[in-house]
């Protein structure tokens, strides 16, 4: 194991010209944000935190008392930095402004999170997660929504964080990804693989299988396909694992390869998908390419969607390079066919 800090890590980062010193604080600041959110998490009967809020989020989904927590854990760490010009949550009807308190400051950030991703899972004792990217601010004013509207390519950093067995945060600002584990007898992340890199193939492939009568004809396809083994036109056996937490399922990958997929489906259809573009596709999407996956929405490359909405859902697809691809061909196979 390695005795390199995150700390050290961004430090370095910044002396190499990666990151400034502003994008170096609000990722600092994130990473703190999300220790804080690991000890809710880690209490959990005992903090009085499970359960139902008894709120709604603006896209009608009810809300875990953490979801809210971690929310406001998020927000009230990152109001002070001067680093950032703003934030958005999943959790948030709009973005909100941050007041610019350091006028020497050379640039400024919007920050995108899903601040408790999994949270139907966090009753019953299942890993959750916080989800983020990172933009450039290029705007002099106060930002709106519509400044959050930049395609994952414009994406600066991103990153994601497990509460599970261990806490694990994985993040990339452009030259690879990289997995912390926290050290909680020390307090601090230390950096535990150096390049994730996804093999470009895998055996193991994580959806909802509940949904399989309301997908699309080359979903059906494929998974199908899959499903036939070793004796079927993919020749092999596939295994399948859903977690129901991204952030799990997506970690999982991170270590050992597969697909993860949330296809668009006739319940999901007319929203766009389940999964949100802007914070959990995006970012994951940038993680997975930088570890040397693939990530699309079964017809495009991810991180190329022009946004139209703060919380606009999308089809997902990602993971080994070459299981992404042949998810993809089923679709292009399909669509060349309706033509
Ligand atoms: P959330 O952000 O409200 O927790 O929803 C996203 C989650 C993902 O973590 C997970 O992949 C998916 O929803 C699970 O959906 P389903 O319950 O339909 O299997
Ligand atoms: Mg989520």
């Amino acid at each position: 194991m390695s005795n390199v800090s995150l700390t050290r890590f961004l430090l370095e980062a910044q002396q190499k010209g990666q990151i400034d010193a502003e994008l170096r604080l609000c990722i600092t600041v994130v990473s703190q944000a999300c220790r804080v959110i690991a000890n809710s998490v880690n209490k959990g009967a005992l903090g009085g935190v499970l359960g139902d809020a008894g709120t709604g989020n603006i896209q009608g989904e009810a809300q875990k008392k953490l979801d809210v927590i971690s929310n406001e854990i998020l927000l009230e760490a990152n109001a002070w930095g001067g680093h950032l010009a703003g934030m958005a949550s999943e959790e948030m009807d709009h973005s909100i402004p941050v007041p610019q308190h350091d006028d020497d400051a050379d640039s400024r950030y919007l920050l995108l999170f899903d601040p408790l991703d999994g949270s139907s899972n966090i009753d019953v004792n299942i890993s959750v997660g916080t989800i983020f990217s990172v933009l450039k601010y290029e705007g002099d004013g106060t930002p709106t929504d519509e400044d959050y509207l930049q395609p994952g390519t414009k994406q600066v950093a991103a990153g994601y964080c497990t509460y599970g067995p261990s806490t694990t945060l994985v993040i990339t600002v452009g030259h690879g990804t990289h997995a912390f584990t926290l050290d909680r007898e020390i307090g601090s992340f230390v950096l535990t693989t150096k390049n994730v890199q996804i093999p470009e193939e895998t055996k193991e492939f994580a959806v909802n299988m509940s949904n399989q009568r309301f997908w699309e004809k080359p979903m059906q396809d494929y998974v199908g396909d899959m499903l036939l083994g070793k004796t079927g036109p993919r020749e092999k056996d596939f295994n399948m694992r859903w977690v129901a937490s991204m952030v799990a399922d997506v970690h999982r990958i991170m270590t050992r390869g597969g697909i993860f997929s949330y296809p668009i489906d006739e319940k999901v259809a007319a929203k766009g998908g389940k999964l949100r573009l802007l914070y959990e596709a995006n970012p994951m999407s940038f993680l997975i390419e930088q570890a040397g996956g693939a990530a699309s929405t079964g017809r495009g490359r991810m991180l190329d969607v022009q946004p139209t909405g703060l919380h606009q859902r999308v089809p997902v697809f990602l993971g080994s390079k070459k299981e992404v691809e042949a998810a993809v061909q089923y679709h292009t196979d399909f669509d060349n066919q309706s033509k």
